[in-house]
C-alpha cells in the first residue's frame, strides 16, 4: 500500500458557507485520515508562494484576492494514494461543469457568478504535495 500525504485547503468559500463539515465528512467517509488540521488566515507572501506557478496569469491577483478574503483550513491528509484520490473526489476546477458525486460538482457554485471560488485544494503531485506541505504546516 502506498500510503502518502497531500495538501487539502478548504479554501474561503467552503469556509464562509459553512461547508467546512461536510467537506470534512466526505473526506473520512473516502477513508482518509487527518494527520493535522488548522484554520489559517494567511499572509499574501504565503499566497504568493503557495500559487507560484500561476503568477502572471489573468486569474493571479484575483485569486490571491480571493484567498485573503478569509480564513482557509489546512489539513494534512494520509492515505493510499491520496493525491490523485483527492483530487478525484474534489472534481475539475471549474464546479460549473464539475461531475455530480464530487465536491465541487456537488457543492460549488457555477464560476459564471462566483469566478475563482471552487470550495477546495488539493495538491497535484508528489512535489506538489512535499512543496505545498512545508509552506502550510
Ligand atoms: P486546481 O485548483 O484544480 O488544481 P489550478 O491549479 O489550475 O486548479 O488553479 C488554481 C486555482 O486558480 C483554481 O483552483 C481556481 C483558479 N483558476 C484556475 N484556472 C482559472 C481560470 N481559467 N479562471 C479563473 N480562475 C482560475
Ligand atoms: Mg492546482
Amino acid at each position: 500500500m502506498a500510503t502518502e500525504e497531500t495538501l487539502v485547503l478548504i479554501k474561503p468559500d467552503g469556509v464562509a458557507r459553512g461547508l467546512t463539515g461536510a467537506i470534512l465528512a466526505r473526506i473520512e467517509a473516502k477513508g482518509y485520515s487527518l494527520v493535522d488540521i488548522k484554520l489559517v488566515e494567511p499572509e499574501r507572501d504565503l499566497l504568493e508562494q503557495h500559487y507560484a506557478e500561476h503568477a502572471g496569469k489573468p486569474f493571479y491577483e484575483p485569486l490571491l484576492e480571493f484567498m485573503l478574503s478569509g480564513p482557509s483550513v489546512a489539513i494534512r491528509l494520509a492515505g493510499n494514494r491520496v493525491i490523485e484520490g483527492f483530487r478525484s473526489l474534489a472534481g475539475t476546477t471549474d464546479p460549473t461543469t464539475a461531475a455530480p458525486g464530487t465536491i465541487r460538482g456537488d457543492l460549488g457554485r457555477d464560476w459564471g457568478l462566483k469566478v475563482q471560488q471552487n470550495l477546495v485544494h488539493g495538491s497535484d503531485s508528489p512535489e506538489s504535495a512535499a512543496r505545498e506541505l512545508a509552506i502550510w504546516f
